[in-house]
């Protein structure tokens, strides 16, 4: 593997499924991989969780690692070419980016959806640029359109906790009061159908995922009706691509609380986090036995280094 930026730089699913597994066993036995090399991961907006377990998985392999929140310290960088810089903004990524490349082994980067020309975001242009100008290979830690090691976290988790082969799966929309990404969902949609589940995504209408992403699966408008006989219930929510970057709805009837749960097969919980209480899921179900948040996140670390994993032995 070279760059990390979807699903389908795992090749076969199912083998990174087994070997991300193996690695989650015995996470010391690679430090000859990452003897002397380093990653840098670089940051334009929060995290928690990606932050650190990023950070843990690079040393589990022996790498060292250099963690850069370019809004707390770096210089404001310029992204678009041909702007005359007079600006707030003293460093054009053109220089920064091959600058950064020349210091490390692997760079990860987190850059949201700016929302403000969809083209722009759906054509990933600020992680191309990466990839095209650093001359090291790179890891999405959530680009504009796609959260690919939270999506193949998502999948080892489930993996570790169905009870049938060939699980209900459902992704379900949920209020929230400020316009968030399709990142999430987008991943989700896609690694759920690569694992060949019974997917189904139940969201309010104009709440439609990009094609690219929804792909072939079910989409079921009355969100009661998709969770039954689910085994997994994936929160999450996301503004809309159609009406690009708005919020159609903050209708709570959309919460996921107990009584929606309770016509699951007993359906085991799943966000991504950060999550929002009583906006997105009841106090109730995510602290259930059967909510998966916190094993899930811990699949973050294992995630994380299957890929660097892949990236080192092929340097
Ligand atoms: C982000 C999102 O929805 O994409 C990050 C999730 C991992 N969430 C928020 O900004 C709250
Ligand atoms: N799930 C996730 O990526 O969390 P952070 O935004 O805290 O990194």
């Amino acid at each position: 593997m070279r760059n990390y930026t979807s699903v389908h730089d795992l090749g076969d699913l199912k083998a990174a499924v087994k070997e991300a597994l193996e690695v989650k066993k015995t996470p010391y036995d690679f430090q000859e991989l990452g003897k002397n090399k380093t990653m840098i991961l670089l940051f334009f907006n929060s995290s928690l969780r990606t932050r650190l377990s990023t950070q843990k998985a690079a040393q589990n392999l022996g790498m060292n690692v250099i963690v850069l929140d370019v809004n707390a310290g770096a210089w404001k960088l310029e992204g678009e070419r041909g702007v005359i810089m007079d600006g707030d903004k003293p460093e054009h990524l053109l220089e920064a980016i091959p600058v950064i490349g020349s210091y490390c082994d692997i760079i990860g980067v987190r850059a949201f959806a700016k929302f403000e020309d969809k083209k722009e975001d759906y054509e990933e242009v600020v992680i191309n640029q990466f990839i095209k100008y650093s001359g090291v290979p790179v890891v999405s830690m959530e680009a504009a359109t796609a959260h690919p090691l939270q999506g193949f976290a998502d999948i080892i988790t489930i993996e570790e906790h169905k009870k049938v082969e060939r699980p209900k799966v459902v992704l379900t929309w949920a209020p929230h009061p400020r316009a968030l990404p399709q990142a999430v969902p987008n991943s989700f949609a896609q690694f759920a159908q690569a694992a060949d589940y019974d997917f189904v995504i139940t969201h309010p209408e104009g709440y439609e995922l990009a094609p690219e992403f929804a792909g072939d699966a079910k989409v079921e408008y009355d969100q009661k009706k998709a969770f039954e006989g689910a085994d997994f219930i994936y929160a999450k929510n996301w503004a809309s691509y159609n009406d690009y970057g708005q919020i159609l709805s903050k209708d709570r009837a959309w919460t996921v609380d107990e009584e929606k749960m309770a016509l699951t097969n007993n359906a085991c919980f799943m966000h991504c986090l950060p999550v929002r209480r009583n906006m997105i899921v009841s106090d109730d179900v995510i602290e259930a036995e059967t909510s998966l948040v916190v094993p899930q996140a811990a699949n973050r670390v294992t995630s994380a280094q299957l890929v660097i994993k892949r990236i080192l032995e092929n340097l």
